[in-house]
């Protein structure tokens, strides 16, 4: 036991620093993921005491540790994680830290949920929103067994919704309906009233895995969220043809205010020969107007790279938590291969400058290599005037290509 506690110990305190063997000028990735599964405490998992436990043997073991809310309270960094027992049921756990890229420690107690839901087998996947009403609330998947269908495996992914003002009482409030959408997964609450009623991004879909006629992701007001109902739901971010969109997409964490719009960061899915791949974009909508996107850059900001690509469910990157530090820092959480969470570290200006000036995608082979070679040659342009340091050297394939 000494030697797992020992191990643990050192874990907790291993410092994080940035990957530097990555770059893109985005974002930073960290060398270390913030939460795996091994900084699952030990008594979560064993029985303590000897006599019981002559082995010190794992009783209750943990899978994995996984996509994550995250929420910044009275200066300390907390993420909700997604925790799978050996089991395949998720539940949450409260791990703080100090400073949101290293050093977080479970709480003693997973979140215990009122069980108002009696049908409801699973729960992941929470975004937690402090919203100018006074409270936070966590919206989550919360997932049952279809039983009027044939199918084993056949199930109904629908919003939970619970609500807190400290992380540790929570009150459940009943499952959101969607009149148009028998199905729910991947919603998120706005921070803001829009119009006076709280506003869902939501994620239309006609069945458990498949969006269907939903085209993407939806935004959807209501009334009163002790008894959340929502009548229409307006497509944001579509899904679309031959983008990394595709099969599916969705919210992934609470939009960021900035001067020049509502930044959203999303996943997008698209099926290949080796199963979905799981990707993270952004995309902006109006501040005025938070139906209305208003920058779209191309393709993913966040995808599975090396050792992030291999896990439980591989080639998946998903996020459900970002923190906007007050220095303008921003803390992106996100989760690899359905195995452990990661953090890429940017600041709002970065974020800005990526979504409003990234070029959006043009849809087909043919204008994408028109708008690189545009970029091509205002570079080399460029490059000819800064001077012969950066210029390319004579005959180099660049150049013949603008030469022909
Ligand atoms: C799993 C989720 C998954 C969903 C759709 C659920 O049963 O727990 O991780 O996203 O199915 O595949
Ligand atoms: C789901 C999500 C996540 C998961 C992903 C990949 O649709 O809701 O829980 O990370 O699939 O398995």
């Amino acid at each position: 036991m000494s030697c797992a506690a020992a191990r643990l110990d050192a874990l907790l305190n291993r410092r994080n620093r940035p990957d530097d063997t990555f770059y893109n000028g985005i974002y930073e990735r960290y060398v270390n993921p913030v939460l795996t599964r091994e900084m699952i405490p030990l008594f979560w998992r064993y029985d303590m005491n000897p006599e019981t436990n002559p082995h010190f043997m794992e009783r209750l073991g943990v899978n994995a540790v996984l996509n994550s809310g995250a929420i910044g309270l009275n200066g300390k960094y907390y993420l909700i994680a997604r925790i799978e027992g050996n089991d395949r049921k998720s539940f949450f756990g409260v791990a703080e830290s100090d400073n949101g890229i290293d050093g977080f420690r479970f709480w003693d107690y997973p979140v215990v949920l009122e069980d108002s839901c009696p049908e409801e087998t699973n729960v992941y996947d929470i975004r937690l929103t402090k919203h100018e009403d006074g409270w936070i609330y966590g919206v989550f998947c919360s997932e049952s067994k279809d039983t009027g269908a044939p199918e084993l495996s056949a199930a109904v992914a629908a919003a939970g919704i619970v609500r807190t003002k400290d992380l540790k009482t929570w009150e459940r409030l009943p499952n959101l309906i969607t009149k148009r959408s028998p199905q729910q997964r991947n919603v998120v609450l706005h921070p803001e009233f829009i119009d006076g009623k709280y506003a869902f991004y939501t994620r239309p879909m006609d069945s458990f895995l498949d969006t269907g006629s939903g085209g993407g992701i939806g935004l959807g007001l209501c009334e009163d969220i002790t008894h959340a109902v929502i009548d229409e739901e307006n497509i944001l971010s579509r899904r679309k043809y031959h983008q990394i969109t595709e099969a599916k997409n969705g919210e992934c964490s609470v939009p960021i205010r900035t001067e020049r719009g509502w930044i959203h960061i999303a996943h997008g899915v698209r099926n290949t020969a080796a199963g979905l791949r799981y990707v993270i974009y952004a995309y902006a909508t109006a501040l005025e107007d938070p139906s209305r996107v208003i920058a779209e850059p191309s393709g993913l900001l966040i995808g599975p790279r090396g050792a992030e690509r291999v896990g439980d469910v591989s080639n998946v990157v998903f996020s459900n938590g970002a923190i906007v530090k007050e220095n303008g820092e921003v803390l992106l959480y996100y989760a690899s291969s359905d195995t452990r969470v990661h953090v890429a570290v940017t600041t709002l200006d970065k974020l800005t400058d990526y979504v409003f000036e990234t070029p959006a995608d043009p849809g087909r082979s043919v204008l994408c290599v028109r708008q690189r070679c545009e970029l091509i040659r205002r570079n080399l342009e460029y490059m000819e005037k800064a001077g012969a340091r950066l210029r390319p050297a004579p005959g180099s394939t660049a150049r013949r290509t603008e030469e022909e």
